[in-house]
């Protein structure tokens, strides 16, 4: 039986993504890597520091730098980051997302967040969202990333509920792959064949339709 369902945030609930790419080229920018806009997309559920690993590849670069110096760009991306955050408002939550949020309150469902995001906290408030969660995972307390399932089977422990009592919603390959690793059923957001392993995918969120979605799910 249905009794929760688990938010990623950046793709999900918001466009964070769109914040993340543009402090990413600036920094990227500085140091001599020209960041395509098609690169945001490659960086979609992976941690901060994945993300500047990856970007250092891209541009050759991932010997030039110490720990210590990498630790300083990704803390001066995410200071770039955080002041476009804090522009955020309710208006910046994806179409019929708050609907879908609320029906599932209203209906008894738990709800909670499963971002690799550390400034998830800060973006639930923007969005004046923070209430309607009954649990969030604090990505600084997990030892591995997405792919691995340890975001959504936290998420669900925090719920106190079984892998068949949740379904799980991702915008991301790696997320998707994550809920399914932890034995959840997986509602991919966004192109079909870069998520073919969700058991239940639609275009965008404006296509969500929670009663459709459980009905899916109890088949
Ligand atoms: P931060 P999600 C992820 O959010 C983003 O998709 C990813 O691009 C970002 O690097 C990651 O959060 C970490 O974010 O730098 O704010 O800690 O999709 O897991 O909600
Ligand atoms: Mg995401």
């Amino acid at each position: 039986m249905l009794k929760g369902l688990i938010f990623d945030l950046d793709g999900v609930i918001t466009d964070s993504a769109v914040y993340h790419l543009k402090a990413w080229q600036d920094l990227a920018k500085e140091i001599g890597i020209d960041l395509p806009e098609s690169f945001g997309d490659k960086l979609r559920g992976l941690s901060r520091m994945d993300s500047l690993e990856i970007i250092l590849e891209y541009g050759h670069k991932e010997n030039d730098y110490t720990q210590e110096e990498k630790e300083a760009l990704a803390a001066k991306k995410n200071d770039a980051y955080i002041k476009a955050v804090q522009k955020m408002t309710k208006a910046d939550i994806l179409p019929k997302m708050a609907d879908l949020l609320h029906e599932a309150k209203a209906q008894g469902l738990k709800l909670a967040l499963a971002s690799a995001s550390k400034n998830a906290p800060l973006i639930l408030h923007q969005l004046e969202l923070e209430d309607l969660f009954d649990a969030r995972v604090d990505p600084a307390t997990l030892k591995h990333g997405k792919p691995d399932p340890e975001i959504y089977i936290r998420a669900q422990e925090l719920l106190g509920l079984e892998k068949n009592e949740v379904i799980s919603f991702e915008d991301a390959p790696a997320g998707v792959k994550s809920i399914k690793a932890a034995g959840q059923f997986a509602v991919g957001i966004g192109d079909p064949v870069v998520l073919k392993g969700a058991d239940y995918i639609v275009g965008s969120t404006s296509a969500l339709d929670l009663a459709e979605i459980e009905r899916v799910f109890k088949k």
